[in-house]
């Protein structure tokens, strides 16, 4: 099919269809000025996982890690939504069934305007205090000591993403799953599809009979089980889908 005839047959669609869940990673953010993980630039060019994204590398070295956190939270305090994100609350506030699953730690769908959001790998302003348990928001850019700790107890917090060997928030797995086996079309955008379980939720809305769309720069482990694959920028091609 060529593009403009597919660009519009999946806008009728995405106006028809009353249960639409989305799964977005770090691409819908490039646009915004914030690093993708792996690919061309990607954080992972420059840093190990093994070395900052897991609670191993956190007990070895909470500074190094908190660096790296710091470092990025003044990235994401300077990024604001593009138009990709502001296509989704377009998307999100005429569809009566609507979850946006993100992978994404930095809120910028919520501060486009997104309500109905599950972040499934966490939330990078959200810090959590590994002696005492509690989890305060705080936006303080950069943090005033490093590695920050407690008010409370003076224990050690940490950030409040989800790291490689670590379990999702409570209930936001099942939520975005429910909603993916539910959907009548399933919009997958800017992931690579390389971190599970997040990947299999395409998988599972497929299985379900969505009919899956994706949006990425390049193809990815996910694009074997998408209907139709959009190439290019989701700051681009969300607008064009929904205008
Ligand atoms: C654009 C664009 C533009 C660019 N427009 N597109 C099953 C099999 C094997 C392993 C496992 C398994 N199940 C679980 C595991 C282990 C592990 C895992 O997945 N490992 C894999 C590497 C194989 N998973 C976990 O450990 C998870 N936990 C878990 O499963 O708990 C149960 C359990 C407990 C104990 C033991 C075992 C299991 C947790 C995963 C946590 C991932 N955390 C991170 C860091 C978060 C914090 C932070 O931000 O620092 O999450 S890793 C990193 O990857 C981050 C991301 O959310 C995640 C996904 O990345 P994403 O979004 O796909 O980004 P990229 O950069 O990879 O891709 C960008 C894409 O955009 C590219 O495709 C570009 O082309 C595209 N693009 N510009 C459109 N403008
Ligand atoms: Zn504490």
């Amino acid at each position: 099919m060529n593009k403009t005839l597919e660009t519009t047959e999946v806008r009728k669609l995405l106006r028809r269809k009353v249960r639409i869940c989305v799964l977005t990673g770090a691409g819908v953010s490039a646009e915004s000025g914030i690093p993708t993980f792996r690919g061309a630039g990607g954080l992972w060019r420059k840093f190990r996982p093994q070395e900052l994204a897991t609670p191993e590398a956190f007990a070895r070295d909470p500074r190094l890690v908190w660096e790296w956190y710091d470092w990025r939270r003044g990235l994401i305090a300077a990024a604001r939504p593009n138009p990709g994100h502001e296509a989704l609350v377009r998307l999100e506030r005429r569809c009566p069934n609507f979850l946006l699953a993100t992978q994404n730690v930095d809120g910028l769908h919520l501060l486009a305007g997104s309500k109905r959001v599950v972040s499934i790998h966490g939330d990078i302003w959200e810090l959590h205090c590994t002696a005492c348990g509690r989890s305060r928001e705080d936006r303080a850019v950069p943090l005033p000591e490093l590695p920050p700790t407690c008010p409370d107890c003076g224990g050690l917090l940490r950030p409040g993403v989800v790291w490689f060997g670590e379990s999702l928030p409570p209930g936001a797995f099942a939520a975005a799953a429910a909603a993916a086996r539910g959907a009548e079309a399933f919009l997958v955008v800017g992931t690579a599809g390389a971190v599970e379980p997040a990947a299999s939720l395409t998988r599972l809305a497929r299985e379900a009979g969505a009919f899956v769309v994706e949006v990425n720069l390049e193809s990815s482990a996910l694009s074997s089980l998408a209907d139709v694959s959009f190439r290019g920028k989701a700051g681009e091609i969300l607008p064009a889908l929904v205008p």
